[in-house]
């Protein structure tokens, strides 16, 4: 091949012919033109070179259908994975199904229609409707962007445009009546976690009612029967949405004053973790499994140190409401300052013989602790995780930690 290109290559090789041959342009375009003036065009190939040539070209292209499908599944449409961007590092192999690609893919920043102010605060009261004696609460859930540090954004799934959703407080006794309306762009449900109430108002998508569609509305409605410290979460595919923020503090006072009175307090705050996965401006449902664990985690959906600071004077009783509203790990949260008693356990009293004194509760997805905390020193005491990396924001500390971590700020 090579000879045959020299050869043919004008000028270069031949002296005999017209001497501008070479360079064609150079002097007489006209007349030069082209090698085949003075040379007979053959193939420069022999048939087993084409042969050759061809028979790799055909294995090439099927290499690169082949090899790509041993890794990847060929048969998604984009319509079935929905443009799922999804985070960096999870494994995908070839049987990975379509809708676990959905329920892992990042939340689609299209998607968001609204922007909360950089310091909007979650889990604020919710003031009910009084209709025929039973307390009314309207919950609308969509897509929001959120800060959980003043330069770090997520995009979430927020009731009411706030994370966590807004804190439903009522009295034991009473008569509750929650309109779910549902702004996402997929199905859902709610769940109010720990209640006693009709089998069709317990919230489980596909078990005990049809999920509520985009759109739509559903009316969740019982008596409030237990005193104690609750929550509400999705209960339609939680994996992803009570991850990406759908959940919210249920508060209920007793009746009875006395049952608190057992142990009671000046002041009190509502601990609700949770764990996000945040990257290259995608928010991914963190998840314990690879490359979707989480690198950012929140107290009341803000990240140390944007957690409130709470404040208490020396000799005041706090009560903390720990309440485990993430989704994937068991949070050690541990208070300086000295021990705390342990009085309600998932809403329940407990026997005043039983209350340990800890410094340390494991907060377990799901769980509630109530604990009192007396304040016996004045200074800045710290409430945090005892997972030190929980303690950090993307691998890095800031004012002495991150993530699950609070300040209590105690004077004379
Ligand atoms: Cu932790």
């Amino acid at each position: 091949m090579r000879e045959e290109h020299t050869e043919s290559h004008p000028g270069a090789a031949h002296t005999d012919g017209p001497s501008a041959d070479g360079y064609a342009g150079q002097e007489d375009h006209a007349t030069i033109g082209y090698a085949g003036t003075h040379h007979e065009m053959k193939p420069a190939v022999t048939r087993p070179q084409l042969a050759v040539v061809g028979l790799l070209t055909v294995l090439a292209l099927v290499a690169s259908v082949v090899i790509p499908a041993m890794f990847v599944n060929l048969t998604y449409s984009a319509e079935e994975v929905g443009g799922a961007v999804m985070p960096p590092g999870m494994v995908m192999s070839r049987d990975t199904p379509a809708a676990a690609m959905r329920e892992m893919a990042a939340i689609d920043p299209g998607e968001v229609s609204y922007e909360a102010p950089a310091g909007a605060r979650g889990d604020r009261t919710l003031e009910p409707k009084i209709e025929n004696g039973v307390k009314v609460f309207d919950l609308g859930v969509s897509v929001v962007e959120w800060n959980i540090l003043p330069d770090q954004s997520v995009e979430a799934y927020a009731f009411n445009r706030q994370v966590p959703g807004p804190r439903i407080r009522v009295t034991e006794g009473d008569r509750v009546r929650i309109n779910v309306t549902n702004d996402l762009p997929e199905a859902t449900s709610v769940h109010w976690h720990g209640m006693i109430l009709p089998n069709a108002m317990d919230g489980a998508a596909d078990v005990t009612q049809k999920p509520i569609e985009p759109g739509e509305s559903f009316a969740y409605e019982f008596t409030a029967g237990q005193a104690g410290t609750y929550f509400y979460h999705s209960h339609k595919e939680p994996d992803r949405q009570q991850g990406l923020g759908m959940y919210g503090a249920l508060i209920v006072d007793p009746k009875d004053p006395a049952r608190d009175a057992a142990y009671d307090y000046d002041r009190e705050m509502v601990v609700q973790l949770q764990e996000w996965l945040e990257r290259d401006g995608y928010t991914y449902p963190a998840m314990t499994m690879e490359g979707a664990l989480p690198n950012y985690f929140t107290i009341n959906g803000k990240s140390y140190p944007e957690t409130e600071t709470i404040n208490v004077e020396v000799g005041e009783r706090l009560r903390i409401r720990f309440i485990g509203s993430n989704n994937n790990f068991v949070h050690p949260m541990h208070v300086h300052g000295g021990p705390f008693e342990i009085v309600e356990t998932d809403g329940n009293v407990v026997p005043e013989e039983a209350r340990l004194l800890k410094d340390t509760v494991n907060v377990g997805p799901g769980e509630r602790y109530d604990v009192i905390w007396q304040a016996r020193k004045p200074g800045k005491w710290l409430l945090h995780c005892h997972i030190p990396h929980h303690t950090t924001n993307d691998n890095t500390e800031q004012e002495g930690g991150g993530g699950l971590m609070a300040v209590i700020n105690v004077t004379e």
